[in-house]
């Protein structure tokens, strides 16, 4: 397997985070729950290293609750809060504002002291592309202001955001890296989402789904396809379930593509429970 994607328009959007990094006081870092490692964009954090940050591991709903627990404690540090958020149903939203002004603090009263005249705390909103960061801005302002879509590269320019009075904030494209080094790291980023399904072997990557289910959560596998044992081989579990499912191509043979894409879509429903991928140490 090797997965790879960094088109064009996110080196762009990469140099305008760049250049619009000073308007703002506060970073707000998408990560998603399920791989809280595997989301982080390591050239995004680097850049993001001086500012007050608010990482918000969303798609909570999906996740496991006991790791995200454990993965809001490991992540928190000096100048970084954490909160765990489902901008689908709004769980956690309501403690963003106080923690983005929490963090804001020095600034704002560095800016007073200065005889400035006070103004509303700024914020970028950066992450992957598909983590949800549309949806959590459009769940803090009530309504629909930012475009959203279930598909990765909706957000193409950057949109300042008025949340309230005293918060503004900068919607960015979903932004990759140029490389992954990490393909382990880079299947969890296909299974979850974020790689557009084009760049991607499907079989392969729900394959390897299917493998970490049976030996985490074999189960789970048994219980939502009806099925009376898991086989070894990757493919044949792919084919178990489609031939579970009914899905039969002419002359008897089963559509495991169609099994494969059943499973991801599936798993990225939450229809077969909530997992997290990246497990802590
Ligand atoms: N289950 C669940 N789904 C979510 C959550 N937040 C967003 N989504 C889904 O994730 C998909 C992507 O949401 P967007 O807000 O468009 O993602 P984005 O990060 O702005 O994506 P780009 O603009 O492409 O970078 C949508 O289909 C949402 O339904 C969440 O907290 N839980
Ligand atoms: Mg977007």
């Amino acid at each position: 397997m090797n997965i790879q994607w960094y088109p064009g328009h996110m080196a762009r959007a990469k140099k305008l985070l760049q250049e619009n990094l000073k308007l703002v006081d506060v970073a707000i870092e998408l990560l998603d729950a399920r791989i809280p490692l595997s989301s982080r964009n390591p050239v995004v954090n680097e850049l993001l290293d001086k500012k007050p940050r608010l990482i918000i591991l969303n798609k909570s709903d999906l996740a496991d609750s006991n790791f995200t627990e454990i993965w809001k404690r490991k992540l928190t540090g000096p100048n970084i809060q954490v909160v765990a958020v489902d901008s689908i149903k709004g769980s956690g939203i309501k403690s963003v504002p106080s923690a983005v002004f929490k963090l804001a603090e020095g600034i704002m009263s560095k800016l007073l002291s200065k005889g400035r005249r006070p103004r509303a705390v700024r914020c970028m909103v950066v992450g992957i592309p598909n983590v949800g960061k549309s949806f959590f801005i459009n769940r803090l302002v009530k309504q629909k202001a930012a475009r959203t879509g279930n598909r990765p590269g909706v957000t193409r320019g950057q949109q300042w955001i008025r949340v309230a009075k005293n918060l503004e904030l900068l919607d960015t494209p979903g932004i990759l890296w140029p490389k992954f080094n990490d393909q382990e790291a880079a299947y969890k980023l296909a299974v979850t989402g974020a790689i557009k399904s084009e760049v991607i072997d499907i079989k392969e990557v729900s394959g390897k789904l299917a493998l970490w289910l049976k030996d985490n959560y074999p189960d789970v596998l048994i219980n939502r396809y009806k099925l009376t044992e898991i086989p070894d081989k990757t493919e044949e579990i792919l084919t178990v379930i489609g031939c579970s499912r009914g899905f039969l191509l002419p002359g008897g043979i089963v559509d495991d593509y169609k099994a494969a894409v059943l499973l991801l879509k599936e798993f990225r429903e939450g229809l077969l429970g909530r997992f997290t991928l990246d497990v802590p140490e």
